[in-house]
């Protein structure tokens, strides 16, 4: 059994070449660049809550620092560094050697530095802290929605709450479609290029992460900006083939664990938007818009422009 020493010079010790001083001492040493605010996230993800217990360690390594860096991108902030506290029910060489390759390579996908971080032996729970920086005052925030702007989405949202309905033998989903549901669910990509590209050229006035569902997410954008909000269901991404049609709506409305981002911009920056979208390579779906009104309401209308009952909290933690 490698020591806890043994076990971080091993597995996460990699070259850290954007700190003054990486892992090893009892802190790591930081500059963020001239102009720029730091902008700081952590999230933890345990075992039989936010992941199976059998989760794949590489996929589940490079979740893990993946779902910490969308919150990055909902803020247009740029990925510098990580930390990582964890607690391991073992050491596991195997283990620890897919999960720190998973780790490493989404940390080299966004460029970040793993510059330090904790272990301990307990129940399987991965603690990540991101720091980003963006120029001081750009941030992309969830309480600057205005009346008027159109409601976007990026990728495909739902995906990944049907891969884990797959999994969990909640519903059946046709061959093709598992393997994409699947791919969602267990490597996220964080839109980190549509937040930096979108708070650089001005193009959304809020944003936010799509973690608990589409619309629980954009509720806390509606709350923080107090306005309201209408959504077109039919202008959201079609249903796939291959899945109950019912349950993938619900998966796309309240599923969860997306990584998408939702944004609010003017109207006038559609054609620039469809210009990103293209060049991102990454769709963009105008699914409704924010409206004035103090309650912060939440209208869900059908492609027949009929009201349609909100039914989908969210995920909750303590539901
Ligand atoms: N159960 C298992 C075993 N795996 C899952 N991925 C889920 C449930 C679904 N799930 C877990 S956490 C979560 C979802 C949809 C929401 C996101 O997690 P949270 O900790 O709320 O992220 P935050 O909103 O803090 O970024």
């Amino acid at each position: 059994m490698p020591s806890e020493f043994e076990l971080i010079r091993t597995y996460f010790s990699r070259p850290t070449p954007q700190a003054v001083l990486g892992p090893g001492d009892d802190c790591a040493l930081l500059v963020p660049s001239a102009g720029c605010e730091l902008a700081i996230s952590t999230d933890m993800l345990v075992a039989g809550r936010h992941f199976l217990p059998d989760t794949d360690p590489r996929q589940l390594g490079w979740k893990a620092l993946a779902v910490n860096l969308s919150d990055l991108a909902a803020m247009g902030a740029k990925p510098r560094w990580a930390l990582l506290a964890g607690s391991l029910p073992e050491a596991c060489a195997e283990w620890l050697a897919s999960f720190s390759e998973g780790v490493f390579a989404c940390a080299s996908r966004y460029g970040v530095d793993l510059v330090g971080g904790d272990t301990t032996r307990g129940p399987l729970n991965l603690c990540f802290t991101v720091l980003g920086e963006l120029p001081a005052g750009e941030a992309l925030r969830r309480d600057r929605a205005l009346p008027g702007d159109d409601l976007w989405v990026s990728g495909w949202p739902g995906l990944a709450a049907l891969g884990l309905a797959h999994l969990q033998g909640r519903t059946e989903l046709a061959e093709g479609l598992a393997k994409r549901c699947l791919a969602a669910l267990q490597q996220p990509w964080p839109r980190v290029e549509l937040g930096l590209e979108l708070r650089s050229r001005r193009l959304a006035n809020a944003a936010i992460d799509v973690s608990d569902g589409l619309l629980a997410d954009l509720g806390h954008i509606l709350e923080r900006s107090a306005v309201a909000a209408e959504v077109q269901v039919g202008q959201l991404p079609s249903r796939p083939a291959g899945a109950d049609p019912a349950f993938a709506r619900q998966c796309q409305l309240a599923g969860g664990d997306d990584y998408e981002l939702v944004f609010s911009a003017a109207p006038a920056r559609r054609r620039e938007l469809a210009a990103l979208a293209a060049e991102l390579d990454l769709p963009l779906w105008r699914f409704g818009r924010i409206v004035a009104a103090a309650d912060r309401r939440l209208t869900l209308l059908d492609e027949d422009g009929q009201e349609l009952a909100v039914d989908g909290q969210g995920f909750d933690h303590f539901a």
